[in-house]
């Protein structure tokens, strides 16, 4: 029988950087390598298990520089236990194709979001046959999709991505809900729930990310019904009203928190792996 993580465990995941603040507002956000290496140090020893990728170049812009995210995946690997998931979503910006090369940096696991959104005033585009593109050769690659779901759509959408192409490689499915992007489903436990009681069987596990100020009630919603977190300074980069984040591990101290308030505690990375079905 395949081996199970028992359900007080809880994955946090950190997204340390993300593609739309710039470091000019935000010098303490993780742009360079060697803050990245750090941050993601100090968010492992704080409990996270996962990190979400998205890296800069030396102006600190968004890039999928290919040979960056080698350089970045061996980095991590080497000066941590995270699993390291590359976002494949990158900055609204990038090119479908440049999207699709993430996954020649072999990373363990990828985003894979599930349609096209609104994303402010921008239009984050993810095409029906990119998603299948890029599912198959996650496939492929035997890198482990997360799917992101930032509207009730993307769950309909999940369903026939799996009726179509089969279960992931390893065979488990995860679910990162979305939630409180201008243009998606909006950040509250009652857009939670649907989401979550939508979901297709096939979903093995599932968390959530609150956008800014939804961060908390997407948090807590998430611990009551069961699911995982994704926190850090992509999503949200305030602690409290004018009280900004100095650094990513203080949002996962503070997931780790709720999460022993609701008597889950965090998931080791290798417990991760098993949750996700990565390569070990
Ligand atoms: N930066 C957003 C446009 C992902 O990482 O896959 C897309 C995003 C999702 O952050
Ligand atoms: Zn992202």
């Amino acid at each position: 029988t395949a081996a199970t993580v028992p359900p007080e465990a809880l994955l946090v995941t950190v997204a340390p950087t993300g593609a739309e603040t710039s470091k000019a507002d935000c010098p303490q956000l993780p742009t360079t390598l060697e803050e990245l290496v750090v941050t993601a140090q100090e968010c492992e020893a704080a409990g996270a298990a996962m990190v979400h990728v998205h890296i800069r170049d030396d102006e600190h812009r968004p890039t999928l520089d290919e040979g960056r995210l080698h350089e970045t995946v061996a980095a991590l690997r080497e000066n941590t236990g995270l699993v390291v998931q590359l976002s494949t979503g990158g900055s609204v910006h990038d090119p479908l194709d440049a999207r699709l090369k993430v996954l020649d940096a072999a990373p363990d696991s990828c985003s894979l979001t599930m349609g096209t959104t609104n994303f402010g005033d921008d239009v984050f585009s993810n095409p029906w046959p990119f998603v299948c593109d890029l599912y198959q050769l996650s496939q492929e690659r035997q890198v482990v999709p997360e799917f992101e779901l930032f509207d009730l759509g993307h769950v309909a959408a999940l369903e026939r991505l799996l009726r179509t192409y089969g279960l992931p490689h390893g065979g488990r499915v995860h679910v990162d809900l979305v939630m409180g992007v201008p243009g998606g489903m909006p950040g509250t436990t009652d857009a939670l729930v649907a989401a979550v009681h939508a979901l297709p069987d096939a979903v093995t596990s599932w968390g959530a990310t609150g956008i800014g100020r939804s961060t908390l009630a997407v948090g807590l919603a998430a611990l009551s019904k069961g699911g995982h977190l994704r926190v850090g300074m992509e999503d949200v980069l305030t602690l409290s009203r004018g009280v900004p984040v100095e650094r990513n591990s203080q949002l996962v101290e503070r997931a780790v928190a709720m999460g022993e308030l609701a008597q889950r505690r965090p998931m080791t990375p290798a417990e991760a792996r098993v949750l996700l079905g990565t390569r070990p």
